[in-house]
Protein backbone atom coordinates (compact mmCIF):
# COMPACT_ATOMS: atom_id res chain seq x y z
CA UNK A 1 0.00 0.00 0.00
CA UNK A 2 3.34 1.99 0.91
CA UNK A 3 6.26 1.54 -1.48
CA UNK A 4 8.37 3.74 0.42
CA UNK A 5 7.16 3.11 3.94
CA UNK A 6 8.10 -1.02 3.12
CA UNK A 7 11.40 0.36 1.36
CA UNK A 8 12.44 1.95 4.35
CA UNK A 9 11.24 -0.57 7.12
CA UNK A 10 13.38 -2.94 4.93
CA UNK A 11 16.26 -0.44 5.08
CA UNK A 12 16.34 0.53 1.33
CA UNK A 13 16.63 3.47 0.04
CA UNK A 14 13.76 5.68 -1.18
CA UNK A 15 14.42 8.18 -4.21
CA UNK A 16 12.28 10.52 -5.71
CA UNK A 17 11.50 14.04 -7.16
CA UNK A 18 9.77 17.25 -7.19
CA UNK A 19 6.84 17.76 -9.10
CA UNK A 20 4.40 20.17 -9.73
CA UNK A 21 0.64 21.10 -11.43
CA UNK A 22 2.53 20.98 -14.86
CA UNK A 23 4.62 17.81 -14.40
CA UNK A 24 3.80 15.07 -16.00
CA UNK A 25 2.47 13.22 -13.22
CA UNK A 26 1.39 9.79 -14.57
CA UNK A 27 4.39 9.54 -16.68
CA UNK A 28 6.43 10.49 -13.74
CA UNK A 29 4.88 8.20 -11.21
CA UNK A 30 5.74 5.49 -13.55
CA UNK A 31 9.26 6.06 -14.51
CA UNK A 32 11.06 4.20 -11.57
CA UNK A 33 10.83 7.48 -8.40
CA UNK A 34 9.64 5.94 -5.52
CA UNK A 35 7.71 8.83 -4.74
CA UNK A 36 6.59 12.05 -6.16
CA UNK A 37 6.63 15.22 -3.80
CA UNK A 38 4.47 18.43 -4.22
CA UNK A 39 5.56 21.44 -2.39
CA UNK A 40 3.08 23.85 -1.08
CA UNK A 41 5.33 25.47 0.99
CA UNK A 42 7.29 27.45 -1.40
CA UNK A 43 4.96 27.11 -4.42
CA UNK A 44 1.86 28.82 -5.91
CA UNK A 45 0.58 25.09 -5.61
CA UNK A 46 -2.61 25.35 -3.36
CA UNK A 47 -3.34 22.10 -1.31
CA UNK A 48 -6.50 21.25 -2.97
CA UNK A 49 -5.79 21.96 -5.84
CA UNK A 50 -3.30 18.26 -5.28
CA UNK A 51 -6.49 15.98 -5.69
CA UNK A 52 -7.29 15.29 -9.19
CA UNK A 53 -2.90 15.61 -9.42
CA UNK A 54 -2.73 12.85 -7.28
CA UNK A 55 -5.71 10.64 -8.46
CA UNK A 56 -3.70 10.44 -11.24
CA UNK A 57 -0.84 8.33 -9.98
CA UNK A 58 -3.15 5.47 -8.90
CA UNK A 59 -1.41 2.13 -9.64
CA UNK A 60 1.54 3.75 -10.09
CA UNK A 61 4.85 2.82 -8.24
CA UNK A 62 5.58 6.19 -7.38
CA UNK A 63 3.96 7.17 -4.18
CA UNK A 64 3.10 10.99 -3.58
CA UNK A 65 4.25 12.96 -1.00
CA UNK A 66 3.02 16.40 0.24
CA UNK A 67 4.47 19.41 2.03
CA UNK A 68 2.04 21.63 3.94
CA UNK A 69 2.80 24.98 4.60
CA UNK A 70 2.95 24.72 8.12
CA UNK A 71 2.13 22.31 11.23
CA UNK A 72 -1.52 23.12 11.50
CA UNK A 73 -4.66 19.90 11.93
CA UNK A 74 -6.20 22.04 8.68
CA UNK A 75 -3.25 21.98 6.41
CA UNK A 76 -2.49 18.46 7.29
CA UNK A 77 -6.07 17.71 6.60
CA UNK A 78 -6.46 18.89 3.43
CA UNK A 79 -3.46 16.98 2.22
CA UNK A 80 -3.89 13.47 3.40
CA UNK A 81 -7.91 14.33 2.22
CA UNK A 82 -5.83 14.62 -1.25
CA UNK A 83 -4.58 11.56 -0.78
CA UNK A 84 -0.78 12.28 0.64
CA UNK A 85 0.39 8.98 1.39
CA UNK A 86 3.59 11.09 3.08
CA UNK A 87 3.24 14.25 4.58
CA UNK A 88 6.00 16.49 5.06
CA UNK A 89 5.68 19.23 7.94
CA UNK A 90 8.33 22.38 7.73
CA UNK A 91 9.99 23.39 10.95
CA UNK A 92 9.20 20.98 13.52
CA UNK A 93 11.70 22.01 16.10
CA UNK A 94 10.70 20.11 19.15
CA UNK A 95 9.19 16.60 20.36
CA UNK A 96 6.11 18.28 21.21
CA UNK A 97 5.62 19.76 17.45
CA UNK A 98 6.41 16.07 16.05
CA UNK A 99 4.02 14.92 18.24
CA UNK A 100 0.98 16.86 17.31
CA UNK A 101 2.14 16.37 13.79
CA UNK A 102 1.79 12.73 14.36
CA UNK A 103 -1.48 13.24 15.81
CA UNK A 104 -3.11 15.26 13.33
CA UNK A 105 -2.03 12.76 10.58
CA UNK A 106 -3.63 9.95 12.39
CA UNK A 107 -6.99 8.28 12.94
CA UNK A 108 -8.05 7.71 16.62
CA UNK A 109 -7.29 6.13 18.88
CA UNK A 110 -3.85 6.78 17.70
CA UNK A 111 -4.46 10.51 16.68
CA UNK A 112 -7.13 12.98 16.03
CA UNK A 113 -7.54 12.99 12.65
CA UNK A 114 -10.93 13.62 11.02
CA UNK A 115 -12.67 11.41 8.77
CA UNK A 116 -13.01 11.59 5.11
CA UNK A 117 -14.60 8.84 4.00
CA UNK A 118 -12.64 6.10 1.87
CA UNK A 119 -11.50 7.07 -1.40
CA UNK A 120 -9.72 4.40 -2.52
CA UNK A 121 -6.04 5.44 -2.58
CA UNK A 122 -5.72 3.16 0.02
CA UNK A 123 -7.27 0.02 -1.69
CA UNK A 124 -10.78 -1.22 -0.97
CA UNK A 125 -11.62 -2.08 2.68
CA UNK A 126 -15.17 -3.49 3.69
CA UNK A 127 -14.92 -2.35 7.11
CA UNK A 128 -14.39 1.27 7.87
CA UNK A 129 -11.98 0.49 11.22
CA UNK A 130 -9.92 -1.87 9.17
CA UNK A 131 -9.07 1.25 6.29
CA UNK A 132 -8.08 3.68 9.47
CA UNK A 133 -6.25 0.74 11.00
CA UNK A 134 -4.32 0.24 7.74
CA UNK A 135 -3.95 3.75 6.91
CA UNK A 136 -2.61 4.46 10.33
CA UNK A 137 0.26 1.67 10.51
CA UNK A 138 1.27 2.96 6.01
CA UNK A 139 1.18 6.72 6.35
CA UNK A 140 4.53 8.17 6.00
CA UNK A 141 5.12 10.68 8.21
CA UNK A 142 8.12 13.30 7.92
CA UNK A 143 9.05 16.29 9.97
CA UNK A 144 11.52 18.46 9.02
CA UNK A 145 14.89 19.61 10.68
CA UNK A 146 16.20 23.01 9.20
CA UNK A 147 17.09 24.86 12.55
CA UNK A 148 19.52 25.08 15.40
CA UNK A 149 16.58 24.34 17.71
CA UNK A 150 15.63 21.25 15.71
CA UNK A 151 18.74 19.89 16.05
CA UNK A 152 19.39 20.55 19.17
CA UNK A 153 16.38 18.53 19.88
CA UNK A 154 16.84 15.83 17.44
CA UNK A 155 17.47 12.76 19.56
CA UNK A 156 13.92 13.52 21.24
CA UNK A 157 12.50 14.20 18.00
CA UNK A 158 13.55 11.04 15.90
CA UNK A 159 12.46 9.05 19.19
CA UNK A 160 8.61 10.57 18.87
CA UNK A 161 5.93 7.31 18.25
CA UNK A 162 4.94 7.59 14.57
CA UNK A 163 7.83 9.52 13.18
CA UNK A 164 9.28 7.62 9.58
CA UNK A 165 11.68 10.33 8.62
CA UNK A 166 13.91 13.67 9.60
CA UNK A 167 13.46 15.44 6.29
CA UNK A 168 16.57 18.18 6.14
CA UNK A 169 15.61 21.32 4.41
CA UNK A 170 18.95 21.72 3.22
CA UNK A 171 19.11 25.08 2.44
CA UNK A 172 16.99 26.37 6.11
CA UNK A 173 19.29 24.72 7.72
CA UNK A 174 22.57 26.10 6.17
CA UNK A 175 20.77 29.48 7.03
CA UNK A 176 20.39 29.12 10.40
CA UNK A 177 23.88 27.54 10.89
CA UNK A 178 25.24 30.75 9.96
CA UNK A 179 26.66 28.81 6.98
CA UNK A 180 24.30 29.80 4.06
CA UNK A 181 24.33 27.74 1.11
CA UNK A 182 28.02 26.46 1.86
CA UNK A 183 27.22 22.55 2.04
CA UNK A 184 30.36 21.87 2.51
CA UNK A 185 31.43 23.85 5.52
CA UNK A 186 32.67 21.51 8.72
CA UNK A 187 29.80 23.06 10.69
CA UNK A 188 27.00 22.09 8.05
CA UNK A 189 28.69 18.19 7.30
CA UNK A 190 28.70 17.72 11.69
CA UNK A 191 24.80 18.55 11.82
CA UNK A 192 24.24 15.92 8.83
CA UNK A 193 25.84 13.28 10.35
CA UNK A 194 24.62 14.57 14.12
CA UNK A 195 21.12 14.00 12.27
CA UNK A 196 22.14 10.91 10.67
CA UNK A 197 22.99 9.34 13.91
CA UNK A 198 20.22 10.33 15.51
CA UNK A 199 18.38 8.62 12.71
CA UNK A 200 20.02 5.24 13.43
CA UNK A 201 19.83 5.01 16.96
CA UNK A 202 15.83 5.89 16.42
CA UNK A 203 15.54 3.11 13.55
CA UNK A 204 13.99 5.10 11.48
CA UNK A 205 15.69 6.72 8.14
CA UNK A 206 17.08 10.42 7.30
CA UNK A 207 16.01 12.56 4.61
CA UNK A 208 16.89 15.75 2.39
CA UNK A 209 14.60 17.64 0.44
CA UNK A 210 17.04 18.02 -2.60
CA UNK A 211 20.74 16.93 -2.69
CA UNK A 212 22.93 20.46 -2.26
CA UNK A 213 25.23 21.01 -4.56
CA UNK A 214 28.66 19.66 -3.79
CA UNK A 215 27.11 16.57 -2.23
CA UNK A 216 27.03 13.24 -3.67
CA UNK A 217 24.32 11.04 -2.90
CA UNK A 218 26.23 7.83 -2.18
CA UNK A 219 27.72 10.70 0.75
CA UNK A 220 24.20 10.67 2.04
CA UNK A 221 23.61 7.42 2.24
CA UNK A 222 26.79 6.71 4.44
CA UNK A 223 25.59 9.13 6.33
CA UNK A 224 22.00 7.24 7.31
CA UNK A 225 20.53 9.21 4.51
CA UNK A 226 17.96 7.12 2.79
CA UNK A 227 14.97 9.31 1.38
CA UNK A 228 15.77 11.86 -1.20
CA UNK A 229 15.10 14.02 -4.45
CA UNK A 230 16.83 13.78 -7.70
CA UNK A 231 16.08 15.90 -10.72
CA UNK A 232 15.25 14.00 -14.07
CA UNK A 233 15.69 17.17 -16.47
CA UNK A 234 18.68 15.83 -17.90
CA UNK A 235 18.35 12.32 -18.09
CA UNK A 236 14.86 13.12 -20.15
CA UNK A 237 16.67 14.91 -22.06
CA UNK A 238 19.07 12.81 -22.88
CA UNK A 239 17.16 9.95 -23.52
CA UNK A 240 14.96 11.41 -25.72
CA UNK A 241 17.93 12.85 -28.06
CA UNK A 242 19.52 9.30 -28.29
CA UNK A 243 15.70 8.23 -29.43
CA UNK A 244 15.62 11.07 -31.97
CA UNK A 245 19.01 10.01 -33.15
CA UNK A 246 18.44 6.95 -34.18
CA UNK A 247 16.03 8.22 -36.00
CA UNK A 248 17.37 10.49 -38.38
C1 LIG B 1 15.13 23.99 2.50
O1 LIG B 1 16.12 23.85 1.76
O2 LIG B 1 15.15 24.63 3.55
C2 LIG B 1 13.87 23.37 2.14
O3 LIG B 1 12.94 23.41 2.90
C3 LIG B 1 13.75 22.74 0.78
O4 LIG B 1 12.75 23.40 0.06
MG1 LIG C 1 13.09 24.97 4.32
Amino acid sequence: MNRVKDMLRAGETAIGTTASLESEVRFLAGSGFDFLLFDTQHSPIEIKQLGPVVAAMRRREAIPVIRVGDNRPDQICYALDAGAKGLVVPMVNTPEQAEKMVSWCKYPFEGERSSAGMRGEWGEFENYRDYMDAFNEQLLILPMIETVEALEAVDDIAAVSGVDVLLIGPSDLSINLDVPLDYRNPKYLAALEKIGTACRNANIAGGMFFVPPGIEPGELVELGFRFFTLPWGEWAKTGIQAGLADLR
